[in-house]
């Protein structure tokens, strides 16, 4: 089959899923000359099989609010691909979570665990529940009735979920606890648990610190460093707290966040006080991202209209850009603001945060690109790590981890690099990381047989 026909089966099965076709077609550019290569992955129909989830569960939530009043949502989980471990990706709760979005998710996250070089397979979940003005017992009752349903498919050595969009520490201790009356049993279920309960060091940073010694990598093999570098972050939440802590340990200065809103530009960059600031902010008071300009003197605030044809967030001069929010909050018009902005490099520490025709931008003025399935795996590694300590029933330091994050980081650098120079694209991440992490699925299916 030509690409062309390889996209055409995809589409045709899955019509109505814009993000899900995405993610394929930026997966399968990079993979057709792997395909064209061996003719064995073709007759065994590992594309057609990697694109159709193993098993795609859907289930009615209903709970009831502060009123009394009885809500009702819709819950999933995608297991996508099991050939190298156990099911493993986030849950992500918000409204705009559909099976297009959470098979999009699941799909990449299969070429993601397999670069972190830990058995881990591919798969997501979540809800259209909205978190935001939600009470803290609206939550709880929620993650109750989502788990509820959820447990009857997952244990610690079939399926393995964690956070993604609003779902942080707080519902991973609701979504665990309902687990663990259920099942009556204490087993790592569920990674991103507390520290004291089965959790592992570093893991809330892990994404965002990952992001960073990614970039860190990148800019290494040009003889550069992160040292004195402007930076566009977006985002507010947890990838986007930590790429800036780590953006400013490593000499960096990060000028920006955002929400849903809109976003801050703090020209003297962020310091350790309004990180903190920022954390307490959005981890604790879940407020808006605004209350930030209103409290430090000479940053800007401007509303983001989500309509408009591009984030201002991406019109600033800046060296570095890593879109930490959402997918596609960059697209064709955002990646040339990048390019005439001065940026040079751009990690992705969202998934799928760059559209098809904005990723081109990127590439062909000659900007560092890592796609996010290579530089946002430091999250699902330190899962990984997590799975790892809670079957040894051990605990492992702060440093220990750390180390372990700093090394898988420099292997996936290393690992896209190699393949992508392979297969004639020298330089290029995005090609690397999807060649590299699809022939370590395809080697282990083609191993299994057609099953
Ligand atoms: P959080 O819920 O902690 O934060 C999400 C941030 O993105 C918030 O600032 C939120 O703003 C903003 N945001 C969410 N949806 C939209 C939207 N539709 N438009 C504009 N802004 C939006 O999530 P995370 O930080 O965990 O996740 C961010 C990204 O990183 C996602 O793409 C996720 O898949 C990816 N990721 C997360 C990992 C993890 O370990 N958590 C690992 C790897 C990737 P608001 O507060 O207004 O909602
Ligand atoms: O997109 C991701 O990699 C995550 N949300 C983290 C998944 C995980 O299992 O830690």
């Amino acid at each position: 089959m030509l690409l062309a026909d390889y996209l055409q089966y995809v589409k045709q099965r899955n019509a109505h899923e814009p993000e899900f076709l995405q993610a394929v077609d930026e997966v399968l550019q990079s993979v057709y000359p792997v395909l064209e290569r061996h003719a064995e992955f073709r007759k065994l129909k590992l594309f057609e099989r990697m694109t159709e989830p193993e098993r795609l569960i859907s289930f009615r939530v209903t709970w009831l609010d502060d009123k009394g009043d009885v809500q009702v949502n819709r819950g999933y989980r995608v297991q996508m691909n099991s050939a190298i471990g156990p099911y493993k990706g986030g849950l992500r709760f918000h409204p705009s979570v559909t099976p297009s979005v959470l098979k999009f998710l699941a799909f990449e996250q299969i070429f993601k665990n397999a670069l972190t070089g830990i058995p881990m397979g591919g798969g997501k979940g979540g809800s259209d529940f909205d978190p935001k003005g939600k009470s803290e017992n609206e939550i709880m009752k929620f993650c109750q009735a989502f788990m509820g349903e959820l447990a009857r498919h997952i244990d610690d050595r079939t399926d393995v979920p964690a956070g993604d969009i609003g779902v942080g520490g707080r519902e991973i201790g609701y979504l665990f606890g309902t687990y663990k009356k259920i099942k009556n049993e204490f087993t790592g279920v569920l990674t991103g648990k507390g520290i004291g309960w089965g959790g592992s060091l570093i893991r809330t940073e892990a994404t965002g610190y990952g992001l960073i010694y990614f970039a860190q990598n990148m800019l290494q093999a040009k003889g550069d460093s992160l040292k004195g570098k402007v930076c566009l972050v977006s985002g507010s939440g947890n990838v986007a707290q930590y790429a800036i802590e780590k953006i400013m340990q490593l000499g960096g200065k990060a000028v920006t966040a955002s929400d849903s809103n809109g976003f801050v530009y703090d020209e003297a960059g962020f310091t350790t006080e309004k990180l903190e600031f920022l954390k307490e902010l959005k981890n604790v008071r879940r407020g808006r991202i605004k209350e930030y300009a209103d409290k430090f003197k000479g940053v800007v605030y401007q509303d983001i209209d989500a309509k408009a044809d591009h984030n201002p967030l991406w019109a600033l001069k800046a060296d570095c850009a890593f879109p930490c929010a959402t997918q596609n909050e960059v697209n064709e018009k955002d990646a040339r603001n990048l390019v005439k902005g001065g940026v040079k490099l751009l990690a992705e520490g969202a998934n799928m945060p760059t559209t098809i025709e904005g990723i081109n931008v990127i590439l062909d003025a000659g900007v560092m690109y890592a796609p996010g399935k290579a530089s946002n795996a430091g999250g699902v590694a330190t899962s990984g790590l997590e799975m790892t300590q809670n079957y040894m029933g051990q605990n492992w330091t702060r440093e220990e981890v750390d180390d372990k994050l700093q090394d898988i980081m420099k292997g996936i650098h290393d690992t896209c690099l190699a393949a992508a120079k392979e297969y004639g694209k020298p330089g290029n991440y995005m090609a690397g990381a999807n060649i590299a992490g699809f022939l370590k699925v395809a080697r282990a299916m083609q191993a299994q047989g057609v099953i």
